[in-house]
């Protein structure tokens, strides 16, 4: 993804120009991993730009810090008011938001402590994740020679740094392989989520999501859909999903903040359902944009105005 940068950027307190934003090369979360981020999107509406529920991502970044030890030197409160205010002094009206909390430089070796904790939130616009032509035909996916990361390895629960290595690793096999995304398992063999987003299956109309207990992250927008599809009255279940359960739905699909509603149209070479959007997965789709664009009265509550 080439980036398109914007002016400025929240960094540790102040707003800096996008070309200062820099860090020095000893900083310990660049050698080692631990540091932990979000994804959040700004949606155009009419009533000016607003954050898709923005509170619950920085507070899931404060959880994500409290699962690895990093004490955030900021309160959610405070985090929350510096991302309005970067994006306002952006003067964008829909972007990607990336908050992210890494120690800094000071120290070396294993051991951060004694390194600073340091905080940024960027934005930048950042289009379909999974292309245009994803989010309406559908993509194709394939199950990853990865295993997803096992909670006692490192915590799948956490956006940590060092998580994404793993995803990394499934996207860019995936990618090499001609496919569009990858699917991985955990170590049962279980259906877990793809390396940047979660997913969900059609069965007999009800909808189906592997438990957070597989291995999956808890996503917002998974649970955005949880809530949405329950209103329209479709039923769903967290259950553990097998693969060859997942080659014969009805129709499956990702959520994710950067890939909002993609439909999953083939997984190993094998068509799901009629091959196109399915259905449930269109309805459930259409819901989704409405609510983030503010034309949702019922999900109003996860919009939080720029302005
Ligand atoms: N699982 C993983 C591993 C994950 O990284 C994400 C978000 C999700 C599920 C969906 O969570 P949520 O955004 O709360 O619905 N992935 C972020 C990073 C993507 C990237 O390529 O960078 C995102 O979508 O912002």
């Amino acid at each position: 993804m080439g980036l398109t940068p914007t002016k400025l950027i929240w960094m540790n307190g102040k707003l800096v120009p996008w070309n200062e934003a820099k860090v020095h090369v000893l900083t310990h979360t660049l050698h080692y991993g631990l540091g932990v981020f979000e994804g959040i999107r700004c949606y155009k509406t009419e009533k000016g730009p607003a954050v898709f529920r923005l509170v619950d991502h920085i507070k899931r970044l404060e959880n994500s810090a409290k699962i690895t030890g990093m004490v955030l030197p900021y309160s959610v409160d405070e985090l929350v008011a510096a991302t309005k205010e970067m994006i306002r002094a952006n003067e964008i009206e829909e972007c990607y938001i990336r908050p992210i909390a890494f120690y800094g430089y000071g120290v070396m070796g294993l051991n951060p402590e004694g390194a600073p904790v340091n905080v940024a939130i960027a934005a930048w616009p950042w289009g379909t994740y999974l292309g245009e032509d994803g989010l309406e035909k559908g993509v194709r996916a394939k199950i990853s020679p990865w295993v997803r990361i096992h909670p006692r390895i490192l915590p799948p629960a956490a956006k940590l740094v060092a998580n994404y290595a793993n995803s990394i690793f499934a996207k860019v096999d995936a990618l090499k392989s001609g496919y569009e995304e990858a699917i991985l398992l955990n170590l049962d063999g279980f259906v877990t989520e793809g390396p940047g987003e979660n997913l969900f299956i059609v069965e007999n109309g009800n909808l189906v999501t592997p438990p957070l207990s597989s291995g999956a992250l808890g996503g917002i927008t998974r649970d955005s859909i949880i809530r949405i599809a329950r209103d329209e009255g479709i039923l769903v279940r967290e259950e553990n999903i097998s693969k060859e359960r997942l080659y014969r739905a009805d129709e499956a699909f990702f959520t994710g903040t950067a890939a909002e509603v993609t439909p999953i149209r083939e997984i190993d070479g094998n068509v799901i359902g009629s091959g196109k959007r399915g259905e449930i997965t269109g309805k459930l789709q259409r819901t989704f944009f409405e609510t983030v664009r503010g034309r949702r009265p019922e999900y109003e509550d996860w919009l939080d105005y720029v302005e």
